[in-house]
């Protein structure tokens, strides 16, 4: 498996054989399946890619809030309500854990939450989309929370102890999450009027392609996997896991009775899986790069939301401190 990554991989891949001793075991503590923990050796290159990698995953949970917090006000009916707001603090948790997890390999905290807000981080580009009816909170739930489970699941057995850990409850709560989305939209198509029908096939029209491209660029795009994949930081590839996200959803979406906007996606009898049509990788890298149609307002409301907090947390400080005096 690993001789074979070093082939295609778009960069050559070190061997076992050209790494010095110090690399060599820490390669070998992954390929053995060991769990690499803060204190142990590690390459600055694993260590970058680390911080980078869930940081961005930090910071997707948290601005991923934004779009569904746009409707809490809106709900239609208390239940609704409380379970929106319950999945959106479980997704603050997500990010927290992650931000301590990424602390965990010596990284700031307040410096990668600058990296975001001067748009040197990346966040998913999923949440530069904008929630326009109802129907968006369950398919960000059935679709985006999906799409989330499948590329998190295998993030448990990631070869980092501390993100591996914090991936078993994060899967958990996304699990609920994807489920309170598909509901709403069950609900809607069993129940609804005409018009909330058609607000469904609208908000899986709009989110269905965004929601293919969270998996990432394809295999042969992806710079960073095949060093991931060796690592054993990825357990599977982005297209791999789009694929396993495609085939478990096209039930799903049969079962609600609406359709995808894919004139090509159909079923391989050979395969046993879903084709479906090509991705426009421009509007991809295009959101990536801050063109997305939300990207000012995400970055803005969470600028807004630091500066707007600055007095509590320099009060909790305060506090903290006086506290500390006392019992001195
Ligand atoms: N959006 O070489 P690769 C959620 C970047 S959490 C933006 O393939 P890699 C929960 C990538 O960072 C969703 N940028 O990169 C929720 C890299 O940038 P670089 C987030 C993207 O890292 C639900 C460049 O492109 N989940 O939804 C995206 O090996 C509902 C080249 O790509 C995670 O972060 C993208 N979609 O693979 C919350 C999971 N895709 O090198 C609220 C952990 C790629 O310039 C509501 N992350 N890029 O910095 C991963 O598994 C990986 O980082 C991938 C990308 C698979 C996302």
């Amino acid at each position: 498996m690993y001789a074979q990554l070093v082939e295609t991989g778009s960069k050559k891949l070190k061997t076992l054989d050209e790494m010095g001793p110090e690399e060599r075991q820490f390669q070998e503590r992954i390929n053995d399946e060991i769990k690499i923990e803060p204190k142990n050796w590690m390459p600055d290159a694993y260590r970058k890619t680390l911080i980078r990698q869930i940081s961005q995953h930090a910071h997707s949970e948290i601005v991923g809030m934004l779009p569904e917090g746009n409707w809490l006000t809106r709900a239609p009916t208390l239940k609704r309500k409380l379970q929106l707001m319950a999945k959106i603090q479980d997704e603050a948790g997500h990010g927290l854990y992650l931000y301590s997890a990424m602390e965990t390999l010596g990284a700031d905290r307040d410096e990668e939450i600058d990296k975001l807000h001067d748009g040197r981080a990346k966040y998913s580009s999923i949440f530069n989309y904008p929630t326009l009816n109802w129907a968006d909170m369950g398919t960000v739930g059935w679709l985006v929370d999906g799409a989330a489970i499948v590329n998190q699941v295998p993030l448990q057995r990631t070869s980092y102890g501390p993100y591996a850990r914090a991936m078993i409850r994060v899967c958990k709560e996304e699990s609920f999450h994807q489920r309170q989305g598909y509901q709403i939209l069950l609900t809607m198509m069993q129940e609804g009027t005409d018009d909330q029908k058609a607000m469904v096939q609208d908000s899986i029209n709009r989110f269905w392609w965004p929601a293919l491209m969270m998996f990432g660029p394809s295999d042969e795009n992806s710079p960073n996997s095949a060093q991931s994949m060796a690592w054993k930081i990825k357990r599977h590839s982005n297209d791999e896991l789009r694929q396993r996200f495609l085939d478990q959803t096209v039930p799903q979406l049969e079962l609600l009775g609406c359709t995808a906007p894919d004139p090509d996606l159909k079923y391989n009898e050979e395969t046993g899986h879903y084709e479906f049509g090509e991705i426009d990788w421009q509007e991809f890298f295009d959101v990536v790069k801050g063109n997305g149609p939300c990207n000012r307002e995400r970055i803005e409301a969470r600028r807004s939301a630091i500066d707007n907090g600055a007095w509590v947390r320099e009060a909790a400080v305060a506090h903290a401190a006086k506290r500390q005096r006392k019992a001195a």
